[in-house]
């Protein structure tokens, strides 16, 4: 396949309700969409980067200059055989990963397209349905989490995940423990505590939690390790894993117990794969993070998650939880067994909503390769 043009978008789209992490509450999403093109088909990816550098340092502006100066000449007029020898290609620009995933992934979308499979199959997924979870932000009250909790439950979901930081923990985990004293229930710091907080965080041993998710610095390794020899509850890490190194390096260091594999942060599905099939090998659970994407990100991460590796329930849930109207068709929807399953269709097995992502179109640049230079052009030079 020969990338003939790519497209870039930034589109605006209102989350139902804010959600609210220890490093800030979002509702306005601004989405980076990436259109790869060949041989007259087009394969979507999604930029999982934030409006802000305050999960990892990428954000949807950084995102948008390396793909504009960088990412996308190195692709452009390329002969691409498989989308798998993509990273090598993109090899040179260094970190970035949520800007080269959202490229790599157009490619693995365009590629299923092409060759008639399910993108999970192209992959390497072999399971029918996925098992999920939600992720509850921050809440101001009580009630409210309680009510919300006990909703998704209803709703099938797995387990819950509590985004937590110091001074909304311990009580309010008491308190859905009391209330909700089987569930399978994990927590998510985003990286706000520090190896002082060690004792505070050791207390949570009591609460029986399935994880631990990333308690302290954003790009630390051996803290964790620290802290996981001090605690029961098997931390894992999210933010401090880019690569299979690095994932190696964790685990053999005794940094974590469980890994979050979002396919933005590891810089597409070659390196999510690689991940997975070693963690598989190793026996560390992983599970997909979410970044509240849209549809067309929803859909690469129910692809992923369809790899044997990917055992217990992620953050991948139905559309209805975050839009009013999702940009692909039909939008997901979970199984009041709390699962998706795998959708059988050639490519992400929704339809991409193109006149929608139009009308939310807010920032469009587009990339052609230039024509190949035509051997005979000579011959009409002026003598
Ligand atoms: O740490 O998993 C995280 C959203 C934004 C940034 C970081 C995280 C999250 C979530 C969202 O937890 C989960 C979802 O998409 O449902
Ligand atoms: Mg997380």
């Amino acid at each position: 396949m020969k990338i003939e043009r790519i497209d870039l978008r930034e589109i605006h789209l209102r989350l139902r309700a804010p959600f609210e992490t220890s490093f800030g509450a979002v509702q306005d999403r601004r989405i980076l969409l990436v259109e790869a093109h060949a041989e007259g088909i087009s394969g979507w990816g999604e930029c999982t980067a934030t409006e802000g550098p305050f999960y990892i340092s990428e954000t949807i502006d950084t995102a948008w200059i390396m793909l504009r100066d960088f990412l996308v000449p190195l692709m452009l007029g390329k002969d691409v055989e498989s989308a798998r020898t993509i990273p090598a290609m993109l090899a040179a620009v260094r970190g970035n990963g949520m800007a080269k995933a959202a490229l790599e992934n157009a490619v693995w979308h365009l590629e299923s397209l092409a060759r008639g499979v399910p993108l999970h199959r192209l992959v390497g997924g072999t399971l029918e349905e996925i098992p999920c979870g939600v992720s509850l932000g921050i809440q101001s009250s009580l009630e409210r989490l309680l009510a919300m909790i006990e909703n998704e439950l209803a709703a099938g979901y797995r387990r819950i995940k509590l985004k937590i930081k110091p001074g909304k923990d311990e009580s309010v985990l008491r308190e859905v423990r009391r209330r909700f004293p089987h569930i399978t229930l994990s927590v998510d710091a985003n990286s706000a505590y520090s190896l002082d907080h060690a004792a505070h965080l050791k207390a949570f041993d009591d609460f029986h939690l399935l994880m631990m998710e990333q308690p302290l610095e954003w790009d630390d390794i051996e803290h964790h390790a620290r802290l996981q020899a001090q605690i029961s509850t098997p931390i894992c890490l999210d933010e401090s894993i880019h690569h299979l190194r690095g994932a190696q390096a964790a685990v053999e260091r005794g940094a974590c117990r469980v890994i979050n594999i979002k396919l933005g942060r590891v810089g597409g599905h070659t390196e999510a794969s690689r991940i997975q099939t070693w963690c598989a090998h190793s026996r560390i659970p992983v599970w997909c993070g979410g970044m509240i994407e849209s549809g067309i990100g929803r859909a690469h991460n129910i692809a992923m998650s369809t790899q044997a590796g990917f055992i217990w329930p992620g953050d991948v849930s139905a559309s209805r939880r975050y839009w009013d109207e999702d940009i692909i068709e039909p939008e997901v929807e979970v199984t009041a067994r709390g699962t998706i399953p795998a959708p059988q269709t050639p490519g992400l097995g929704y339809e991409v909503r193109e006149r929608r992502i139009e009308q939310l179109t807010v920032r469009h640049e587009m990339f052609s390769a230039r024509p190949e230079p035509v051997a005979v052009a000579q011959d009409f030079l002026p003598q």
